[in-house]
């Protein structure tokens, strides 16, 4: 059985948005900054896809939706653009992000800082998260902009995102989240969460990849990153990838119906998996609470067992998983996230991000407790150090938020 559990680094594209796709490749395929018929055709669409977008997130039709190629792109550019916009040429020189960021917003503010920035990353509790009274205290007179994500791709929690923007609110700093992982898995309702920026990714909510798009407060001015042509009212400019907006427009749409009850069936197959996995093992950990995590997220160490061997068991068993860690040996590097929570060195070489999607089965989930169980038992097995580092049940573990 082929098994993908790996839909926080992408995912399947659902058929219903591949057919919406199709015609806008080679039937309706204007340039749609084109007068003729053949580039007027496409606005229907685009426009459809717009109102998709912002029904998805409620947010006012004064603020603005930029589609982009990814989500790496929307996070570079509020970051870049702030820079030039507040700290270049304004007075202020300090943002305040985590330490657990993705990559594209912690190299990005490492490009900063060499440009001369005070950047703050803020560190995580126990829980993986950053409090809302700890984002207040690092905001000086010189912040010019908070970005902090609503939920972790690796641990899946969500962040305190509704107090960490009333905050920003009264101290007038700009607020950016870094939203990939929340939306389409969680509600996001723009009308009671004060935000300036959000970004999005379409990959990760069963839309295609290579597109993204960034949420805008209406009356927040941000410098383009790409200039050009003047698209999308002169914010992004390069011809808009029609198919791909089409896309996002329908995944964003049926990822966001009903999203209790998605949530709820999500949930129910995550927690079986979870439980399974927690009460048939020894010496196994899994990181945050779960009432505070989005419905499809794992994230779980096993004493003994390094990530990488055991995602190359999981794999050759056809089951596809992750790791932000790699294998125990000193040259590689152990999971940020788990460390940053306070994981021992050990523990953080040993964690696997299983996420699951509205495509996983139920049958699946059972070839994976099957699958995994064996995987630990046989790697355990001729683990040289398993027997050296053994049951410390609770210990430093229980102590850092990760539950076993
Ligand atoms: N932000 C977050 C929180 C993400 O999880 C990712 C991708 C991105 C931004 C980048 O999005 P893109 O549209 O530029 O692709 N995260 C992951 C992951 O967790 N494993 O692989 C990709």
């Amino acid at each position: 059985m082929n098994v993908y559990l790996d839909n926080n680094a992408t995912t399947m594209v659902d058929p219903a948005v591949v057919e919406a796709m199709m015609p806008f490749f080679s039937e309706i395929y204007g340039n749609p900054s084109s007068l003729h018929r053949y580039g007027t055709a496409s606005h229907p669409a685009i426009t459809k896809a717009i109102n998709q977008m912002y029904k998805a997130i409620n947010a006012s039709d004064k603020d603005d939706v930029v589609f982009t190629s990814c989500a790496t792109e929307a996070n570079n550019w509020v970051l870049k653009s702030v820079w030039i916009d507040k700290i270049l040429h304004g007075e202020k020189n300090h943002i305040v992000t985590t330490e657990i960021e993705h990559p594209s917003v912690l190299s990005t503010c490492k490009f900063l800082e060499d440009q001369g920035v005070k950047v703050t990353y803020l560190p995580v509790n126990d829980q993986g998260i950053v409090e809302a009274h700890t984002v207040r205290s690092f905001i000086t007179e010189k912040t010019a902009l908070v970005s902090i994500m609503w939920a972790n791709n690796e641990t899946g929690m969500i962040f305190p995102i509704q107090e960490i923007g009333e905050i920003c609110k009264e101290k007038g700093v700009l607020f950016h989240t870094d939203a990939v992982q929340a939306v389409g898995k969680i509600p996001v309702d723009l009308s009671v969460v004060h935000v300036d920026f959000l970004s999005m990714s379409a990959h990760k909510f069963h839309g295609p990849k290579g597109i993204g798009a960034l949420y805008i407060r209406e009356s927040q001015k941000l410098t383009p990153l790409l200039h050009g042509g003047e698209h999308m009212g002169g914010r992004r400019s390069g011809t808009l990838n029609v198919p791909y907006i089409v896309g996002m427009g329908k995944a964003i749409e049926i990822a966001t119906e009903n999203i209790e009850e998605k949530m709820a069936a999500i949930a129910a197959k995550r927690d079986r998996l979870e439980d399974a996995l927690l009460s048939g093992l020894t010496d196994v950990f899994t990181v945050g609470d779960r009432a505070n995590r989005t419905p499809n997220t794992i994230l779980i160490s096993i004493r003994g067992v390094e990530g990488e061997g055991m995602l190359w068991d999981l794999n050759n068993a056809l089951i596809g998983a992750s790791t932000g860690s790699a294998c125990a040996s000193e040259d590689l590097e152990a999971n940020s996230v788990m460390l940053a929570i306070g994981a021992d060195n050990e523990l953080a070489h040993t964690g696997i991000r299983l996420s699951l999607s509205r495509f996983t089965t139920d049958a699946e989930i059972d070839y994976v407790i099957e699958r995994f169980e064996s995987a630990v038992s046989r790697l355990r097995a001729i683990s040289s150090s398993y027997a050296i580092v053994q049951p410390t049940a609770g210990g430093a573990a229980a102590e850092c938020g990760i539950h076993h």
